[in-house]
C-alpha cells in the first residue's frame, strides 16, 4: 500500500496494526474504507447467494422463511451501507485531496472517527443475526406496521443505523470542508474534476437526508419499545407517514449511491477517449439539478398507498423530469467518446458497460414513474430488476472500473489486464442473465420478497439463479487480481493509460477552454 503514511501532524506513522487504527492519513483511510467495503461485498454477496439458492426452485428447500427474510433485509442494508457507500467514500478519501491539490482532508482526525463508527455500526447490525428472534425481517425499508412486530434485536438495528448515519454525516462535512477550504491556488470550483463535483453535491444530500432517516427510525424505536403511536393506527398514528419519512430519505439516498459513480465514469471516459470531457459545465449543473429534484420525487415509491390523484400526478411528472439531467450526462459521456482515440482497457470496458446497464435501469425507472403503469409493477420482481440494474449494473460497475483505473496509481503496481477483461466479460454477461429475467417475472406477477413462488415462475428463476452463481464466482477473479496487484504486481509506469495532454490520473475532467476542440493525437 501507500508508503507515504506520515500524518499531517508531523509524526511518523504508528507501528504495525496501530497505524491502521490511529491513522489520519487520507490515503490510509481511503484504503480502510475500500477494504471494508470489499469484505462486505462478499458478506452481502453470500446473503444474495442464499436468496438465489432458495429461489432456484419453487418450494422451500434451503432455508426457512424467517431466515430468508432476514437474509433479504440484511442483503439490502449491507450492500447499501456496507458496500456501495463506504466504497464511494473510500474513493473520495483517496481522490478529493489529490484532485483539489490539498495535503489531506480538512479534518483528518474526524476522518478516522467516521471510518471506525461505520465499522462499529455495521458490526452491530450483523450481530443482530445472533440475537434471540434473529435480525429484522421486513426489508431494508422497515415499513410500519410490520416493523412494530419485530424481535428485540430491532433496537440494535436502529442503533446501528444511527451510528452509520453519523459516520456518513461526519464524512460529508469533511468532504465539503476540504473542497471549500483546501483547494490549491487557481483551483476554482468550476475547474474541479467532475469526481470532486459529484461528491461535493452528494455530501450536501447526505447531510440533509441522514437526520431524516435518524428521526424516522427513532420514531419506530419509540413506537416499538416506549408505547408511542407515530406509525401505529391503533393509537391514532399513520403507517403511511412512515413511508413518507422513509422515502424523503430513501430517494435522495439512491442518488447518494449513483452520483459519485457518475463522477468516476466522468474521469475514466475522457482518459480512454484521449479527449477532455464534453460539456463540463453542463455536467456540473446536471449533478446539481438531479440532486435538487431528488427531494421532490419521494412519493413515487408510494403510488399505491392511496394518495390523492393530484399528488400522484405531481410525483409522476417530477420523477420523469429527472430523466432530463440524467440524459444530459449520458449524452455527454457518449459525445466525449465520439471521434476520440478510444482504447478499451479494463476500466474503459467497465465504464462503457456502465452506460449500457445503467441506462437499462434508467429506462425501467421511467416506466415505473408512470402512475397507471406502476400499479402493475408495484411490489413485483420488476422493481427488483430495476434497482439492481441501477445499483449493480450502475454503481458496482463504476466501482470496478474506478478500482482498475486508479489501482496502479494507488499501489504503484499494475493489475493483470487479461484477467481484468475476463472479469469484465463474465460480470457483464452474468449480471444480465441474473437480472434481465426478473423483469419478466415481475410483469408476469411474481411478488418480491418471497421465499417461494407459483410453478409458472420456475424457469426464469432458475436462469436468474444460475446468473447469480456465475456473477458471484466471477468476483473471486477480481479479489485475486486486486490482492495480487497489491503484493506483487509489476511496476506501474508514470502514464499507464498513455492519455494525451496530461489527461490522466487526477485531472482528466477539468473544464477545457471549450469542449469542441479536436481530439489530440496519441503520441
Ligand atoms: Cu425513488
Amino acid at each position: 500500500m501507500s508508503t507515504e503514511a506520515t500524518t499531517v501532524h508531523g509524526h511518523g506513522p504508528a507501528p504495525g496494526i496501530m497505524r491502521w487504527i490511529t491513522t489520519t492519513n487520507h490515503k490510509d483511510i481511503g484504503t480502510l474504507y475500500l477494504t471494508f467495503s470489499f469484505i462486505m461485498l462478499f458478506v452481502g454477496g453470500a446473503m444474495a447467494m442464499v436468496i438465489r439458492s432458495e429461489l432456484a426452485q419453487p418450494g422451500l428447500q434451503i432455508v426457512n422463511p424467517d431466515f430468508f427474510n432476514q437474509m433479504m433485509t440484511l442483503h439490502g442494508l449491507v450492500m447499501i451501507f456496507g458496500v456501495l457507500m463506504p466504497a464511494l467514500v473510500g474513493f473520495a478519501n483517496w481522490l478529493v485531496p489529490m484532485q483539489v491539490g490539498a495535503p489531506d482532508m480538512a479534518l483528518p482526525r474526524l476522518n478516522n472517527w467516521s471510518f471506525w463508527l461505520l465499522v462499529a455500526g455495521m458490526s452491530m447490525l450483523l450481530s443482530t443475526l445472533l440475537m434471540p428472534g434473529g435480525a429484522m425481517e421486513m426489508g431494508w425499508t422497515m415499513y410500519a406496521p410490520q416493523s412494530l412486530q419485530t424481535p428485540f434485536s430491532f433496537a440494535f438495528s436502529i442503533f446501528s443505523i444511527h451510528l452509520m448515519g453519523i459516520s456518513s454525516i461526519l464524512g460529508s462535512i469533511n468532504i465539503i470542508a476540504t473542497i471549500l477550504n483546501l483547494r490549491a491556488p487557481g483551483m476554482k470550483l468550476l475547474k474541479m474534476p467532475l469526481f470532486c463535483w459529484s461528491w461535493f453535491v452528494t455530501a450536501f444530500l447526505l447531510i440533509v437526508i441522514m437526520p431524516v432517516l435518524a428521526g424516522g427510525v427513532t420514531m419506530l424505536l419509540f413506537d416499538r419499545f416506549f408505547g408511542t403511536s407515530f406509525f401505529d393506527a391503533a393509537g391514532g398514528g399513520s403507517p403511511v407517514l412512515f413511508q413518507h419519512v422513509f422515502w424523503f430519505f430513501g430517494h435522495p439516498e439512491v442518488y447518494v449511491m449513483i452520483l459519485p459513480a457518475f463522477g468516476i465514469i466522468s474521469e475514466i471516459i475522457p482518459t480512454f477517449s484521449r479527449k477532455p470531457i464534453f460539456g463540463y459545465t453542463a455536467m456540473v449543473y446536471a449533478l446539481a439539478c438531479i440532486s435538487f429534484i431528488s427531494f421532490a420525487v419521494w412519493a413515487h415509491h408510494m403510488f399505491t398507498s392511496g394518495m390523492p390523484t393530484a399528488a400522484n400526478l405531481f410525483f409522476m411528472y417530477a420523477s420523469m423530469l429527472i430523466a432530463v439531467p440524467t440524459g444530459i450526462k449520458i449524452f455527454n459521456w457518449i459525445a466525449t467518446m465520439w471521434r476520440g482515440s478510444l482504447t478499451f482497457e479494463t476500466p474503459m470496458l467497465f465504464a462503457t458497460g456502465f452506460i449500457v446497464t445503467f441506462t437499462i435501469g434508467g429506462f425501467t425507472g421511467v416506466m415505473m414513474a408512470l402512475v397507471p403503469a406502476d400499479f402493475q409493477y408495484h411490489n413485483s420482481y420488476f422493481i427488483v430488476a430495476h434497482f439492481h440494474y441501477v445499483l449493480a449494473g450502475g454503481t458496482l460497475m463504476a466501482l470496478f472500473g474506478g478500482i482498475y483505473y486508479w489501482l496502479p496509481k494507488w499501489t504503484g503496481h499494475m493489475y493483470l489486464e487479461r484477467l481484468g477483461k475476463t472479469h469484465f466479460w463474465l460480470t457483464i454477461i452474468s449480471l444480465n442473465v441474473l437480472f434481465f429475467p426478473q423483469h419478466f417475472l415481475g410483469l408476469a406477477g411474481m411478488p418480491r420478497r418471497v421465499p417461494d413462488y407459483a410453478l409458472q415462475f420456475t424457469d426464469f428463476n432458475l436462469i436468474s439463479s444460475i446468473g447469480a452463481f456465475v456473477f458471484g464466482a466471477s468476483q473471486l477473479l477480481f479479489l485475486y487480481n486486486v490482492v495480487r496487484t497489491v503484493h506483487r504486481g509489476k511496476q506501474a509506469t508514470d502514464r499507464v493509460w498513455e492519455g494525451a495532454h496530461g489527461l490522466e490520473w487526477t485531472v482528466p475532467s477539468p473544464a477545457p477552454y471549450h469542449t469542441f476542440q479536436e481530439a489530440p493525437d496519441v503520441k
